[in-house]
């Protein structure tokens, strides 16, 4: 059985947790509920920190995994029912909930390993712009491996429909040397030519800027990375899209929490529900969207 250490720690404006036990280390911020980084002891990260993070209230930190919700990116490329669920002025990119501060339920070992329970009270009407109510709880566990779940909970008289996702930013050797397996023949939308369809030719490597969107998606997706000699695998639930992202050079240059050569260390899959894969929560339903993250020598 683990024994784990929590401390407070404050970086910049946000209060954060540090848990650790002999076997791995996890830095969460109260703001968004986000974890910040992950790593095994004796092996690289797992979830990337930017070296030029800011930790500032009101702005995600480029790290780990930001939870977009109850829109993914840009409110106005989501369908219609999702953007009619926001009255605000300017909608932020991916929602309102990684900018915000969480409460914190508890933190208890749970079976072999550790269970840390957050909820977002504001979600239950008192979101700027989004009026519904939402009992919106993310629960981490860590053990073996870490995993996340999100689940919404519609306490409202009305349906609610929103788009999100669980925005996990991974730690690679050198993305040009890494690839995405699990997405081979599926249909993709190319954000960055016009938001084409377009179907996925065998693994997915990187070779520029990447920002897309797999439909379909199988249960579990992996990152292979043979520099650090590892396999990164995502099991997802509650899913059927994820969002592959890069910035590559001049995305990258552009942003100011990257450091300039910072795209060559990171690559983000997003465990989404986005596009046509939607949820739509009737009065009293709930949808939980999980990822679980496990890593293996290869
Ligand atoms: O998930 C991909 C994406 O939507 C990209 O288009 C890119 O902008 C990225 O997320 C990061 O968004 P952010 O608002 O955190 O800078």
């Amino acid at each position: 059985m683990a024994t784990f250490q929590v401390v407070t720690e404050q970086h910049g404006e946000l209060n954060c947790w540090r848990i650790s036990s002999d076997r791995a280390e996890l830095l969460i911020a109260q703001q968004g509920a986000q974890i910040l980084s992950y790593q095994r002891v004796g092996e690289p990260p797992l979830l990337w920190l930017s070296d030029q993070a800011i930790f500032r209230h009101g702005k995600s930190v480029r790290a780990g995994v930001p939870v977009c919700w109850p829109w993914f990116g840009n409110l106005q490329r989501n369908p219609q029912a999702v953007q009619a669920m926001y009255h605000g002025e300017q909608a932020p990119a991916h929602g309102l909930a990684r900018s915000r501060d969480w409460q914190l339920l508890g933190i208890e070992e749970a079976g072999n390993g550790l269970r840390i329970e957050f909820q977002l009270p504001e979600a239950q009407g008192d979101l700027p712009g989004w009026p519904h109510e939402v009992e919106l709880k993310l629960v981490v566990e860590l053990d073996e491996a870490l995993k996340l779940n999100l689940t919404s909970r519609n306490m409202g008289n009305t349906p609610v429909t929103i788009s999100q996702a669980l925005h996990s930013y991974f730690a690679v050797s050198d993305v040009r040397q890494a690839r995405v397996e699990g997405v081979e023949g599926l249909g993709y939308i190319e954000t960055l030519a016009d938001w084409e369809q377009r179907e996925q030719q065998g693994a997915l490597a990187f070779a520029g800027e990447t920002d897309r969107i797999y439909l379909a998606t199988p249960q579990t997706l992996s990152i292979v990375d043979p520099h650090w000699n590892r396999r990164i695998t995502l099991t997802s639930s509650g899913s059927r899209s994820a969002v592959i992202w890069n910035p590559w050079t001049e995305r990258a240059k552009e942003l100011a929490d990257m450091v300039d050569d910072g795209w060559q260390r990171m690559l983000c899959i997003e465990t989404a529900n986005v596009w046509n894969d939607l949820v739509e929560l009737k009065p009293g339903a709930s949808h939980s969207l999980g990822v679980q993250i496990g890593c293996e020598m290869i």
